[in-house]
């Protein structure tokens, strides 16, 4: 068996969350997780405060493990559905895509456990000293909006300066990235590409079909330019995206207007062609379509047999 202090500071059985992927994380797919022993998440995305209720009252429906939402920073409705976490008492609110700090007084009084998602040692250091009970370092193989520098390099550092729990994101797909992770000094980890296969995932069949397809070469990142890169599969979306970006005569608002909308496209509408399918490098590993209870034990089995065998070069 496996278990980590994340474990207990959320009252978890398996140390893994499933990440708060925009247009994708709905309450059915965070509620599958909740009840297979992860911790689901729901994505509060660019989406108002009163469908954000609505979905965290539909996963309260579906299970009594605990849940938590993420929240994108960067959403025009930032200050409606921060207040709704607090109101509704959710159990853990992750963040993404900058700093929460001003957000996290409120959240810590509503009982809740603030837990960011980082790119840096920097912002890692300022979280926690604003109350965060744990964070995610976040390497830049993940899907979607990246930092800059990898899973490997990150999470030792940021292991090194906080003192609350650590989980490692990006890159991790099965047992041997979660036993990889623990090595690097995290005690969980955050799944998001290896969950768009999971049976309980709504995104429509073309995404799961191209996450389930592709090799360890096909994702890039786009939107550099725009101050906020995003990794996604190399679809003939991406690839226009880049070369606008290169285009000096493109200005960064058309480059904005270009991207509207692309992740919609890509979850619900399957467009190839209007569609960002954001997906992390760990995508080459993905071949199969499971339940997310038999994810989960899966992951954990064959993190348990790598971790007992994780001695085997020490001479003694
Ligand atoms: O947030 C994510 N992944 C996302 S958000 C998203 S929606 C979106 N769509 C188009 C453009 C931009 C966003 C799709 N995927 N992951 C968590 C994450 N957070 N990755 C990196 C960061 C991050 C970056 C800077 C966290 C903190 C940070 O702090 C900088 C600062 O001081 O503001």
């Amino acid at each position: 068996m496996i278990k980590t202090p994340i474990c207990d500071l959320i009252g978890i059985k398996y140390p893994i969350f499933q990440g708060g992927m925009a247009w994708i994380a709905d309450a059915e797919l965070a509620a599958a997780v909740s009840n297979a022993g992860g911790l689901g998440i729901i994505s509060a995305m660019n989406a108002d405060g009163e469908w954000l209720r609505k979905e965290i009252r539909k996963a309260a429906a579906l299970t009594e493990k605990p849940f938590g939402v993420n929240i994108m920073l960067m959403s025009p409705h930032v200050e409606e559905v921060a207040k709704i976490v607090a109101e509704e008492k959710v159990s853990v609110v992750t963040t993404g895509a900058g700093n929460p700090s001003k957000y996290m007084e409120a959240w810590n009084e509503a009982g809740i456990k603030v837990i960011p998602v980082v790119a840096s040692t920097g912002v890692a250091k300022l979280v926690t000293r604003n109350g965060a009970a744990a964070v995610i370092a976040e390497g830049g193989e993940s899907g979607g909006h990246v930092g800059e520098i990898t899973t490997m390099v990150l999470v030792p550092q940021v292991c090194d300066v906080v003192d609350v729990p650590v989980i490692a994101a990006g890159g991790i797909g099965d047992g041997r990235g979660v036993a990889a992770a623990f090595m690097l000094g995290a005690c969980g980890v955050q799944l998001g590409t290896r969950f768009l296969v999971a049976e309980e995932c709504n995104v429509c069949e073309v995404y799961k079909n191209k996450i389930l397809k592709a090799k360890d070469i096909d994702t890039m990142t786009t939107g550099k330019r725009l101050g906020h890169p995003v990794r996604a599969l190399k679809t003939p979306f991406a690839r226009e995206f880049l070369k606008l970006e290169y285009d000096s005569s493109v200005t960064n608002e058309e480059l904005e207007a270009f991207g509207a909308g692309s992740l919609r496209a890509a979850a619900v509408l399957g467009d190839e062609k209007k569609g960002s399918f954001m997906s992390g490098q760990i995508a080459g590993l993905i071949k199969k379509r499971q339940p997310a209870k038999e994810m989960l034990e899966e992951i954990f089995a064959e993190a348990e047999q790598v971790l007992g065998t994780a001695g085997r070069y020490v001479i003694k």
